[in-house]
């Protein structure tokens, strides 16, 4: 079956799992066909999204990234669910900008355990230039491991991201968050558009963009329908959408917020997965607080990427045993029956 790449599409009505354009990919989705998607009947939404994974996602099975912190603490900036921000008012270290040959210590060792992705993150509002001349020298050196390298530092501005695409980074983190709307009660020392700007010098410099958002912080299913639209009608669709659940962390403005339905987790896992067909749907934030069960569900709704690892970038992410042990437990392969490496190692 023959994969459109870009289609504009001018029909309004609702799709159905038949119709040929509900998994094309498109760039202009209106809020009310993705609010049709999301009230679509649970079994029907995941039937769509589940196809719509296996026909532009066939082979390529489950995507194993590893975090690291960089540069922990004292970020300038307020969004309200981060434990980095110095809004927060929590007992956390800021550290200095990490060594390169630290950052290549824990990068050598992820490779030998079989991680494919290494992603190294930065609590900055934007990098400086000598901690950027730093980072490029990680990316290289996590190139010259053999692993892919992402990073997240904030804001860019060409230049810079011009700078990391010299020195072959792969993936650029940087987050939409949340609906144009919600975004402001989230974060108020920055705009969405500075957001989206950055996300642009990071395409023009050809970076692979990695770029999704947060569900759980007391925001609306309008405002699920508003940040997925918004991801989906960027003139390129994130190559990676991260779709974190809200981790509560005591002292940030939004602690209190979290505990979204699993079941309305999975909506929005299956919803992204069918607006943006090609895009690599990451399982991020929030699986220690999930079942197995949810964690499965939304690896068939569409998700095809988890961070593993004792630690995300301040908290804590489900055991590597577990996780392990969770993977073999589904049968999940790399690509179409390639061994999962950072399983398979595991065994020696
Ligand atoms: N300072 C950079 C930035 O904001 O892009 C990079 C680091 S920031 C921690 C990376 C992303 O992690 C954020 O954009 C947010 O989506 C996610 N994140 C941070 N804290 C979180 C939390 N408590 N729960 C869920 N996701 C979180
Ligand atoms: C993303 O969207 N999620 C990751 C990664 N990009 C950098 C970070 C999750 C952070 C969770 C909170 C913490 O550990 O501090
Ligand atoms: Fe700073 Fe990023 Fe945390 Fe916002 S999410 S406070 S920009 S580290």
């Amino acid at each position: 079956m023959s994969i459109r790449t870009t289609e504009s599409s001018t029909n309004s009505h609702s799709p159905s799992p038949s119709d040929e354009n509900a998994t094309s990919v498109r760039h202009d989705w209106t809020r009310e066909q993705i609010t049709t998607l999301f009230n679509l009947p649970f079994d029907d939404l995941l039937y769509r999204a589940h196809t719509t994974q296996r026909r532009y996602h066939a082979d390529r099975g489950l995507q194993i990234s590893q975090l690291l912190s960089i540069k922990t603490g004292g970020c300038p900036e307020d969004c309200g669910y981060c434990s980095q921000s110095v809004h927060a008012e929590i007992d956390l270290k800021a550290t200095a900008l990490m060594s390169i040959d630290a950052v290549l210590e824990a990068a050598t060792q992820a490779k030998a355990d079989g991680v494919q992705r290494f992603c190294m993150g930065a609590a900055w509002r934007s990098p400086r230039d000598r901690d950027l001349d730093q980072v490029c020298e990680m990316v290289e050196g996590v190139k010259a491991l053999g692993l892919e390298a992402c990073v997240t530092l904030g804001m860019l501005n060409n230049t810079q991201a011009q700078r990391l695409a010299d020195s072959g980074l792969d993936y650029y983190n940087h987050n939409i968050d949340s609906s144009p709307e919600y975004y402001t009660s989230v974060t108020t020392t920055r705009t969405l558009q500075e957001r989206l700007d950055t996300l642009e010098c990071v395409r023009n410099a050809g970076i692979n963009v990695c770029c999704g958002g947060i569900v759980g912080m007391g925001e609306s299913r309008a405002d699920r329908v508003g940040m997925l639209q918004t991801l989906a009608n960027l003139p390129e669709h994130p190559e990676s959408v991260p779709v974190n659940s809200l981790m509560p962390i005591e002292g940030t403005r939004l602690e209190h917020k979290s505990d979204i339905d699993g079941l309305e987790f999975v909506r929005t896992i299956a919803v992204a997965r069918i607006v943006m067909p090609t895009s690599v749907i990451r399982l991020s934030s929030g699986r220690e607080h999930m079942s197995d069960e949810l964690q499965a569900l939304s690896l068939f709704a569409g998700a095809g990427s988890v961070f593993i690892g004792e630690k995300l970038l301040t908290t804590s992410n489900p055991a590597p045993d577990k996780d392990r042990e969770l993977i073999r437990r589904l049968g999940a392969t790399s690509q179409e029956s390639t061994p999962i490496q950072w399983v398979e190692k595991s065994q020696r």
